[in-house]
């Protein structure tokens, strides 16, 4: 028998209209998702359960760690694949956090929809039914998201359009698709390095990105009250002339990190020579997080600090991604 047990957490994917006059709320549990599923193979169990019954802008790390404990469960217990629907808002950093724990092959895959549950069109149970044709495929294994018939890499990952179906976008580095109910990969992704170490314990960072005539007095107030920060910085990671010497003096205390703000495309290392510029950063301890956009950056930058790790291990992730 090949148990595929679904974790539900919230989301678009459970929500319904309760009252003609009032939006979408989530109402619906994984055992209600799976009734509208098609008939699966006799060999195939489903194990539904709902872990928690929220928007994804709730979700917290210690949600999310209680659901890699319940899947690392499911797993010991004969789960050959676990299925997570959640909110779509928050659903690529969810999956990044999680492809930092996962140490299993067993395939842990996240998916969730634009559409509510009674929506013209709704999409989440399709959402659902591929991500079971994922579960059941010889060569899934890692976390993996599924949205509109596409499987995706968390590291690549984006919600681009706030209300289209068609809103996920790993620019090219999409793992593959789901076609006339077949699974077809382009290539299987990397190996990346998981923490075991991880504990919820009280290591913060503090993201934020800079803007137009920017203010450097939240950098101050952010050193006092968290353990590493991560910039979105201007065009290919940069600074403004104000914050230089705070960044400056933060970099010698704790992690900071320099992100490209665009959507696309890596922090630089070597182009820019201007006071702010990466090279200036680089030589003030600042690392760059090339690939790494600021979501996931903050995330891996908060798991290895919360692992006993540091800045070290956040370079061997980053250089990582672009090693053959
Ligand atoms: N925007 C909704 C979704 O797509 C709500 C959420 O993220 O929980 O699921």
């Amino acid at each position: 028998m090949f148990q595929i047990s679904i974790g539900s957490i919230g989301g678009t994917i459970s929500m319904t209209k309760n009252h003609s006059n009032e939006g979408i709320t989530p109402t619906l549990g994984a055992n209600d998702l799976i009734q509208a599923l098609p008939k699966l193979p006799d060999s195939t169990k489903i194990k539904p359960s709902l872990l928690f019954s929220i928007a994804s802008a709730n979700i917290s790390f210690s949600h999310l760690f209680k659901v890699y404990q319940w899947a690392k469960d499911e797993a010991r217990n004969g789960a050959s694949a676990i299925i997570i629907t959640q909110g779509t808002d928050t659903l690529e950093e969810s999956a990044f956090f999680l492809s930092l724990l996962w140490e299993l092959e067993v395939p842990l895959i996240f998916t969730g929809a634009m559409k509510g549950a009674n929506s013209i069109g709704s999409d989440g149970i399709s959402n659902l039914y591929c991500s079971i044709l994922i579960a059941l495929h010889s060569q899934s294994k890692g976390v993996m998201v599924i949205m509109n018939h596409t499987i995706h890499h968390p590291l690549w990952l984006q919600k681009t359009h706030s209300l289209s179906l068609e809103t996920f976008s790993s620019f090219g580095k999409e793992i593959g698709v789901i076609l006339e109910d077949s699974v077809e990969f382009f290539y299987l992704p990397k190996v990346m390095p998981t923490y075991s170490n991880f504990t919820l314990s009280n290591k913060k960072v503090f993201a934020y990105e800079h803007k137009l005539d920017d203010e450097e007095s939240i950098l101050q107030w952010a050193i006092q009250n968290y353990d590493g920060i991560v910039i979105e910085g201007y065009g290919a990671g940069h600074t403004h002339l104000k914050s230089l010497p705070i960044i400056k003096e933060i970099a010698k205390q704790i992690p900071v990190i320099m992100c490209a703000r665009t959507q696309q495309g890596p922090s630089a290392i070597k182009t820019y020579g201007y006071d702010g510029g990466e090279i200036d950063l680089q030589n003030k301890k600042v690392v760059m997080s090339r690939w790494l956009q600021a979501k996931k950056a903050r995330i891996l930058l908060y798991v290895l600090l919360n692992s006993n790790l540091g800045i070290e291990d956040f370079i061997s992730y980053r250089d990582l991604i672009t090693q053959r």
